[in-house]
């Protein structure tokens, strides 16, 4: 006997977190478009077989809630942001499957240079985009793809051309590009048109895996809200009015020629990159690993005080030191215009770990030079963290008591070192006296190399000690 079993796409979450106990509806308006494409979008996920490998990038607008239902990895960008952000995780895991979901507000108006850039470079990602012809998530608003005479609250008199100019057709624009492959406008408002919706959704889908690059399914949806209509009538004014505008069908597709078009999977072969990069005349010496204690391993460090204290400079150290001790790095400064004198900080992870983010927001070292520094960035370092402060320029010590503390006096070591802007090298000595992360002769290595002068280097050669020597256990 013939059995067909119904059931919840895998793809999805069991609970609705925005309707706990309810397994049946979600908290998108009555006739919204958003439910019929999540159905979709998670079965044909379910069908490839990719629910571990998808990763879902949610904009602003009513599509930003889809990582209530999705039970695959989501990620949420600022307003119009989400190519780039596919881009950038799609570069970074090719064998994920990434989806870039977006309204029309989103996408058309605010993010509208980002479509055009990441369908320009065809990068081989997916894009959703919901065209319900009005900003549904702000109570209705007029977007780029408001039809001629539709009233909104921003469009109170009906749009008009010579006020609003004409309805955007991105999908026609985009199609006029060379990068992207496939390009579908689809509609939600029969059964007929919702079969062909599922379908382009899982061609656009599999054109990803088989990294035939950028694919792009525009969906005319319904937003009875922002239209105030009946779900019924708002599915009349999409075959009347909206398709006219808009209309349905392939647009562009060059699918079948594009196979294998991945070109993200040529990888340049490491061993080559330093010939790319032009880095065979700098040394690349490794140095052997230390034995570093348990609690000071792999470290997000935060380096911050004022522009001119040579902070940056101790980070980009740090961060050279650790790559040649075969450690994954990142270093990334962060000061304002006033590049002497302001406040800055450096961020640097050194890590046995790939690292997702160069970001350090929850330091589990704070190398903080100046007060404000401090009463910045203390109550950011993890439980369990170190923090060095200068204590000749700080008058107070830190509140917490979950952290380990060395109140270092860096400048005035500095200074008897031979030079008080040498506080920074007191801080790195410090630091690896007390946690043994880096091999102190590979780094006086590094350290010449960046040193102008001999006496130079002399003077951190002794700011070093001087800091090391304080802070050993
Ligand atoms: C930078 C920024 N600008 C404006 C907003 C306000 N805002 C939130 S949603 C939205 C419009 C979303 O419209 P659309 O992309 O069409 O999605 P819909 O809600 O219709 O699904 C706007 C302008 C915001 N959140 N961030
Ligand atoms: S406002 Fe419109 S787009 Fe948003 S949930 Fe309601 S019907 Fe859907």
């Amino acid at each position: 006997m013939y059995v067909k079993t119904y059931q919840r796409a895998k793809s999805f979450f069991g609970e609705f977190e925005r309707k706990p106990g309810d397994h049946l509806t979600t908290h998108y308006c009555p006739g919204c478009g958003h439910g019929n494409l999540h159905k979709y979008i998670a079965e044909a996920i379910d069908d490839l077989g990719l629910q571990d490998r998808t990763i879902f990038v949610n904009p602003v607008g009513c599509s930003v809630f889809a990582y209530y239902y999705m039970d695959v990895g989501n990620i949420q960008v600022p307003h119009g942001r989400a190519p780039a952000a596919a881009t950038a995780i799609k570069r970074a895991h090719p064998d994920s499957l990434v989806i870039s979901y977006q309204g029309d507000g989103d996408l058309a108006a605010i993010g509208g240079n980002e479509i055009l850039h990441a369908a320009n470079r065809g990068e081989n990602i997916t894009v959703f985009f919901i065209n319900n012809a009005i900003y549904g998530m702000t109570g209705g608003q007029m977007a780029p793809t408001t039809l001629l005479g539709q009233k909104t609250i921003t469009s109170p008199f009906g749009r008009a051309t010579e006020r609003e100019g004409f309805p955007l057709r991105v999908s026609e624009l985009l199609a006029t590009l060379e990068g992207p492959t496939y390009i579908e406008r689809v509609g939600l408002f029969d059964n007929k048109s919702r079969m062909k919706a599922r379908k382009a959704v899982r061609k656009a889908l599999r054109n990803q895996v088989e990294g035939r690059g950028f694919s792009l399914v525009e969906i005319l949806s319904p937003c009875p809200t922002g239209w105030g209509l009946t779900p019924t009538e708002s599915c009349e004014w999409m075959q009347e009015k909206m398709v006219k505008q808009f209309p349905l069908g392939v647009i562009k597709d060059e699918s079948a020629s594009r196979e294998g078009w991945n070109r993200y999977r040529q990888v340049v072969p490491a061993e080559k990159l330093p010939e790319i990069l032009d880095l065979t005349k700098e040394s690349t010496e490794q140095f052997t690993p230390t034995d570093v204690p348990g609690c000071y391993r792999n470290p997000s460090i935060k380096i911050a005080g004022f522009g001119g204290q040579g902070l940056l400079f101790l980070g980009k150290l740090l961060a050279e030191a650790g790559m040649r001790h075969a450690y994954n790095v990142s270093w990334i400064p962060s000061y304002g215009p006033e590049m002497r004198g302001g406040t800055a900080n450096c961020q640097v992870n050194i890590s046995t770990e790939p690292i997702g983010s160069p970001l350090v927001s929850r330091p589990s070292v704070l190398i903080a030079l100046n007060r404000p520094s401090l009463d910045k960035f203390e109550p950011e370092v993890a439980s369990g963290g170190l923090i060095i402060y200068d204590s000749s320029l700080i008058d107070r010590a830190p509140e917490r008591g979950d952290v380990e503390v060395i109140a270092l006096p860096a400048t005035k070591l500095a200074d008897e070192a031979g030079s008080a802007r040498a506080a920074n090298m007191v801080a790195l000595g410090a630091y690896l006296g007390r946690t043994n992360l880096l091999d102190q002769t590979g780094v006086f290595k590094i350290l010449e190399k960046m040193t102008k002068s001999e006496d130079q280097m002399a003077i951190n050669r002794r700011a070093f000690d001087a800091g090391a020597r304080f802070a050993m256990f």
